[in-house]
């Protein structure tokens, strides 16, 4: 039985955890919690369907679907629910994902997936997040300090390059 986390991560396959584990991580930093499930667009269809058909009742806001080479799940997922679903393609042995990336974003009109980079869990999660802040004052803080604390450090190791050239 599904909690009810906000967020659920699915993955087309056990082998893409590696590059999603940071997705995990980066929702977990900020508090939110996740459930994360296997499912193939591919190899367990009607579980794909079934879930995505009862993710909104279930309590699921946001929808993150990892996937690789022809990466389908996410569309699949997009089919069958109003819930937003942001695409992670994967990369492949096949030009580095290149077949992961168009397969998640070229959808027909009528269904879009957010896409996100090659590999991108991290904005995977930032973006969920973010969704899930139009409706959460304290994650909406969490986000604006998120962003001071980047500028911070884009400043901090400017001065520090700077400094290290005039030695
Ligand atoms: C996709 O095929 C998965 O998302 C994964 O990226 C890729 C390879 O899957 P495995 O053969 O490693 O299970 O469905």
């Amino acid at each position: 039985m599904m909690k009810n986390a906000p967020v659920a991560l699915i993955m087309g396959s056990q082998s893409d955890y590696p590059s999603m584990e940071v997705c995990v991580k980066t929702l977990k930093s900020f508090g939110v919690d996740v459930d994360v499930r296997v499912m193939s667009a591919h190899r367990t269809p009607d579980d794909a369907a079934d879930f995505a058909k009862n993710a909104l009742t279930n309590g699921t806001k946001v929808i993150i679907a990892a996937a690789g080479k022809a990466a389908h799940l996410p569309g699949v997922l997009a089919a069958f629910t109003i819930l937003p679903v942001i695409g992670v393609p994967m990369k492949s042995s096949f030009m580095d994902g290149l077949d992961s990336l168009l397969s998640i974003a070229q959808m027909p009109p009528g269904i879009p997936v957010a896409t996100v980079g090659v590999g991108a869990g991290d904005n995977a999660a930032l973006l969920a997040i973010q969704i899930l802040a139009l409706s959460d004052a304290d994650l909406a803080k969490k986000l604006h300090q998120h962003k001071a604390d980047m500028a911070e450090n884009v400043r901090k190791s400017s001065a520090a390059l700077v400094a290290s050239i005039q030695d």
